[in-house]
């Protein structure tokens, strides 16, 4: 353990070093995170902010681009040869054209490198000649994590906790009665433990469309290549008296272990420590929709991926970090496409009013952070009819399960995000005096002119909060 921890020490120093040498020397690089929880928006945001980087004509808020600096952006290979590259041809070819779709669900960490070539403008033009920067976008799922709270629980911790979250939850009422039918203290039977562990993700996966986020371990979810691997075959249960060795119990604590140490550790080592500038995308309308739990459910899941942010709370993630922080961090409302922008500044302060706890308790070390409410892709056009002999200010867009040209307005959100957050965290079961509806829309044919990328909302002043300043 104590070894591991010195090992992982050394490591993130020889490879500080060399990323120093290379930025002083050669070209200089953004490592920029884009997360969120599954269906945030994570694949869109970052094939249009690629595709609105190569094509700039509808990025005005980005300085660099309106002023001209920006030469040329191009994609190019990426530094990480063992990572998957993020499919941008894939998925922008679905997002545009005559039969535009929604590109298919990832679910795994991918890569992409664009490079751009920059001239500076103003005074000192003359004096300098165009560089390459180079962003390296990474694309991880939120629910990874997560998982950084299980480092300082013991399996005990961790079951005694899910188990009392899952108490009143309906979807869960099958493994509760699983875990009723097991004696933990009994010897270890292969098929037993499979069968818990497929109960406890089809828990994890009903809780998860349901709307909750509270949903560890992150990898029940989303195994990849792991798929019935002893690392993912297990799952909580009540602590016996005495277990014995070679018991169910003491298997399954040996196995959380592992998965801490094989899983977990791996991905915080070499992929969120190299992290420079991280976007977290929230769907808050999704959960807004949902009700109330919901909403609760995502702050305290916003609460505990911040965490991972504010490196002073674990001493192994301290430990790796060795002072290096992110530098800045945007929450962005996703989908804001859905709402007639007189309504965007309320879904902003209610992205705000969710990471503002997590916020007070200590500033992300200094990290500058900014909320936002966006579409990375525009799916609708605003309008305002008439309603009853009231103007309603609507959004019209294609509907995707009919494919019928619709007008909708999905409710007034409050002027004040803490009428909706309040009741949520008194655990209310339904909103009181309104409901929220959710529509699905399919991405609108587009004719892109030359130099244009995808239509979206503030997408550009995301991009010049995000790496502007390095431009
Ligand atoms: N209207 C609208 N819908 C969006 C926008 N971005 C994402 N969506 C919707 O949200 C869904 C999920 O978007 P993705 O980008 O695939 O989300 P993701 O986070 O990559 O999801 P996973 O890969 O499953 O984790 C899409 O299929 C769309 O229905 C947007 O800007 N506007
Ligand atoms: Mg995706």
């Amino acid at each position: 353990m104590i070894i591991g921890d010195i090992a992982d020490g050394l490591t993130r120093t020889v490879e500080g070093i060399g990323s120093t040498v290379s930025e002083a020397f050669f070209e200089p690089v953004i490592r920029l995170g884009v997360t969120g929880l599954s269906r945030a928006g994570k694949t869109v945001f970052i094939t249009s902010l690629v595709a609105n980087l190569m094509n700039r004509a509808r990025m005005p808020q980005l300085v660099a681009a309106a002023e001209g600096a920006i030469r040329t952006a191009y994609l190019q290979p990426q530094p990480d040869d063992t990572l998957p590259r993020f499919d941008f041809e894939t998925h922008l070819a679905a997002m545009t054209g005559q039969s535009p779709r929604w590109p298919d669900s990832t679910r795994a960490i991918s890569e992409l490198r664009l490079s751009l070539r920059v001239q500076p403008t103003g005074l000192i033009a003359g004096l300098r000649g165009p560089r390459t920067i180079h962003l390296d976008i990474v694309d991880y799922p939120g629910e990874w994590l997560l998982d950084l709270s299980l480092l300082d629980r013991s399996y005990a911790d961790w079951s005694a906790d899910t188990l009392r979250r899952i108490e009143g939850r309906e979807m869960a009422g099958d493994y509760r009665a699983q875990v009723a039918a097991t004696d933990a203290a009994a010897k270890l039977d292969e098929p037993q433990a499979r069968a818990l562990a497929e109960g406890f993700t089809a828990y994890l996966t009903a809780a998860r469309e349901a709307g909750f986020s509270d949903c560890t371990p992150g990898r029940f979810l989303l195994p990849g290549d792991l798929a019935g691997s002893p690392v993912l075959t297990f799952a909580p249960l009540p602590e016996p008296e005495r277990p014995p060795r070679g018991s169910l119990w003491r298997e399954f604590d040996r196995r959380y272990e592992a998965y801490k140490r094989e899983v977990v550790k791996p991905f915080f080592r070499d992929h969120f420590a190299r992290i420079d500038r991280q976007v977290v995308l929230v769907d808050a309308l999704g959960a807004i929709h949902a009700g109330p739990q919901a909403v609760e459910d995502l702050r305290r899941a916003m609460a505990d991926i911040l965490g991972a942010f504010r490196p002073g709370r674990n001493a192994w993630l301290s430990k790796l970090l060795l002072g290096k922080r992110v530098e800045k961090i945007l929450f962005a409302a996703t989908k804001a496409d859905h709402l007639h922008h007189r309504q965007h500044p309320r879904l902003t302060a209610i992205m705000q009013a969710l990471v503002a706890d997590a916020k007070r308790r200590a500033d992300f070390a200094g990290a500058e952070t900014q909320a936002m409410a966006i579409a990375a892709l525009r799916a609708t056009t605003e309008d305002t009819v008439d309603h009853k002999g009231q103007p309603l200010d609507v959004v019209r867009g294609l509907l995707l399960d009919t494919g019928k040209r619709a007008a909708f307005h999905p409710g007034e959100l409050p002027e004040d995000p803490s009428h909706l957050l309040n009741p949520a965290r008194e655990g209310a079961q339904a909103w009181l005096d309104r409901d929220y509806a959710v529509m699905r829309f399919a991405p609108q044919p587009v004719t892109l002119k030359p130099g244009e990328g995808p239509p979206h909302i503030r997408l550009d002043k995301a991009a010049q909060f995000l790496i502007g300043d390095r431009l």
